[in-house]
């Protein structure tokens, strides 16, 4: 039977399990990405295992995320255990300032047939290229530069069958909003979303990747392009052209669904808050006021992104809104110097937007917090509530188009209004300077690595005990994100002191969380759907374990979360009848007995309600795997006892 491109990736690199879908597979990463905010926790485990140099084909530790360095050393000093910890362990270290990490990665590293697992959740945009991408905790991560497999739920493909050609005004982001309202944040869990039809070929590699960059807004395992004709050219205009491999589905691949998308009928569209999926055309919101408009991130920051916005500006001889800050991150330092060396850099000045480094910036809550009850237009990925750092800050997520509609206009405008529309053509030649990329050292013996202050060691898990007691210490929602539960801006310099940043956890909801799961000696955490989405921090597990908490119950999970939270010890179990959710408040004594039988059987565990008296039912569809891994308090332990 033939084969979808998602298939070819997975079946290539299995190393055990069955290929069948809902079955746990182990597959080999051929490279490995991490970033600052998750880079520092990943290497400290990468260390505790004791492997002398990483065993992937290239691993890259990016600087992305707190590149200001401002307010005291931390991050400086996380940067610099970072630069040396890779020179020692045979890491390529990508500086601050050479770009964010998937579109440097998708421009200088990404290999089209390879296997990529990143500490961020953003790495499925490198599936722009047909690469397998896959987001995972930092632990995951380390276990992969230590020559370890990656262990997923084998998916199901879902489809998304493009069709003709994008009209004027509307671009790729306009294709992920419309499958955002499809299909909801949660409607991509345990899918590959896989690309076909006719429309591929009218997508640009950077258009692709923001297609696949946004897929991890709907919780899917990963997104993939295949790589074709006009991944060649991209690859060749990189210098590259020699990673190149044709990839593409067998003509009888079977999908598990299919979604039609007419590219030439889809409008600009935007997101509204609090969610990625509230989306709208356009013209549904037209004249609201903005007071903010901030153009960059992973999704949106390449040379085609900044160049539309560029041109409008200069074409119509515009200048940003009075009323309008205006902000403009490139993705990379190649789209920097690119665009400073073309004059597009120049008119973006001219016009008024203020131009930040190319980093993540604003987007991960450093920078750009918008006025009280402000609206903020961002070309970025997540618009949950709070991350901008403006608790009522109301942030809509666009294409850069109709940012920049909004920031000339002072209110939403359809793009489409602007008139003759710029295509930017892809260049055939991109500027090709990889010297702020600082290959490892020759001689690793030579190399110590610099820890300042900080860097705190990781904190123990200890193994699961046959029964667990406690409180319920929160109740929640659906939809919580992991930056509610360990949220980014100002906590990001605390990423490798587990102590403090562990005062961060619920602080938007509870200030109080952590002194009360300290005095209570820990306890549960009650989730609704899709609970952890988002961010694929590794603190949203590890700071709730430093607090003692013992058990997540939900009515759901995201993928990544769940797994960091069994990397982490802590058991994530989900109801056997949603409507029991109801039943359990804020501060219920809860007590799960006889865990060990019932994790091994893969049997329900009973869930006491020692406040109401009353019983219902818990599951966990535990992998054998996972039950090991839980019942030895987490990964670390589990494979130090496997002597892995
Ligand atoms: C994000 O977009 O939320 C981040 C910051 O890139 C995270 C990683 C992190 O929390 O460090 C992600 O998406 O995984
Ligand atoms: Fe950085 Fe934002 Fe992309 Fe996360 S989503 S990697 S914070 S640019």
């Amino acid at each position: 039977m033939g084969k979808n491109v998602a298939q070819k990736l997975i079946d290539g690199h299995l190393v055990s399990g069955e290929p069948r879908q809902g079955a746990e597979v182990n597959i080999t990463i051929d490279q490995t990405i991490t970033q600052d905010a998750t880079g520092t926790m990943a290497y400290l485990q990468f260390e505790a295992m004791g492997v002398p140099k990483v065993k992937t084909k290239l691993s890259v530790s990016y600087v992305d995320h707190n590149t200001l360095q401002y307010g005291g050393f931390e991050n400086a000093d996380d940067h610099r255990f970072l630069q040396t910890l890779a020179s020692k362990y045979g890491i390529y270290f990508s500086r601050p300032g050479n770009g964010i990490c998937h579109q440097v990665h998708l421009e200088r590293f990404g290999v089209p047939g390879q296997t990529l697992l990143g500490s961020d959740s953003h790495t499925p945009t490198c599936g722009g290229i047909g690469m397998l991408a896959i987001g995972a905790g930092g632990l995951d991560v380390a276990v992969a530069m230590g020559g370890g497999p990656f262990s997923l739920t084998y998916p199901k493909v879902t489809l998304v069958r493009l069709k003709g050609k994008l009209k004027p005004w509307v671009s790729a982001k306009d294709v992920i909003l419309e499958i955002l309202r499809k299909m909801t944040v949660k409607g991509g869990v345990g899918k590959v979303i896989e690309y076909g039809g006719d429309g591929v070929k009218s997508l640009s590699v950077p258009e692709r990747a923001t297609i696949t960059n946004m897929g991890a807004e709907l919780g899917a395992t990963t997104s993939v392009f295949p790589s074709d004709g006009v991944t060649k050219e991209f690859l060749k205009a990189q210098d590259r052209e020699n990673v190149w491999v044709e990839l593409k589905a067998d003509d009888d691949a079977k999908y598990d669904e299919t979604i039609e998308i007419d590219l030439a009928k889809l409008e600009p569209m935007i997101a509204k808050p609090h969610m990625p999926d509230v989306v709208c055309k356009v013209s549904e919101i037209e004249g609201m006021k903005v007071d903010q408009v901030c153009v960059g991130s992973c999704t949106n920051s390449s040379f085609r992104d900044m160049m539309v916005v560029s041109e409008v500006l200069k074409k119509g001889g515009f200048k940003v809104h009075p009323e309008v800050s205006m902000t403009v991150s490139p993705g990379s330092k190649q789209v920097l110097d690119m665009l400073s060396l073309n004059k597009g850099l120049a008119h973006l000045i001219e016009a008024g937007a203020r131009i930040l480094e190319a980093a993540c910036g604003p987007c991960i809550g450093n920078g750009q917090s918008p006025p009280s009850a402000g609206v903020s237009l961002r070309t970025f990925n997540r618009n949950f509530e709070g991350r901008s750092g403006t608790k009522d800050g109301k942030v809509f997520l666009c294409s850069p188009e109709v940012a920049v509609a909004a920031a000339i206009y002072g209110v939403i405008t359809d793009p489409r209004k602007l008139g003759k529309y710029p295509k930017v053509k892809m260049p055939a030649k991109f500027l090709v300077d990889d010297s702020m990329v600082v290959p490892p050292a020759k001689d690793p013996s030579k190399v110590t690595i610099t820890r300042g202050p900080n860097i705190k060691e990781l904190p123990k898990a200890h193994a699961l005990p046959d029964g667990l007691k406690g409180k319920v210490l929160i109740k929640l929602g659906d939809n919580i994100t992991t930056d509610h539960i360990t949220p980014a801006g100002t906590w990001l310099k605390y990423r490798s002191n587990v102590p403090k940043y562990s005062e961060s956890v619920f602080s938007a909801i509870d200030p109080k969380f952590h002194e009360k799961a300290k005095a209570a000696g820990g306890g549960f955490v009650l989730g609704g759907e899709n609970y952890g989405q988002g961010s694929s921090r590794e603190h949203a597990a590890l700071c709730p374990m430093y607090l003692g908490i013992k058990a997540v119950i939900a009515k759901s999970f995201a993928r990544i979360h769940k797994d960091n939270l069994v990397n982490f010890g802590i058991l994530p179990l989900t109801f056997e009848n949603s409507a029991d959710y109801d039943a359990v408040a804020d501060g219920d004594e809860l007590e799960l007995a006889g865990l060990k039988p019932a994790l091994s059987s893969g049997g329900p565990v009973t869930l006491r309600n020692v406040t109401k008296g009353k019983d219902c039912k818990v599951k966990h569809g535990f992998s054998p795997r996972q039950v090991e891994t839980i019942l030895a308090g987490g990964t670390l332990n589990y494979t130090t006892m496997k002597g892995r």
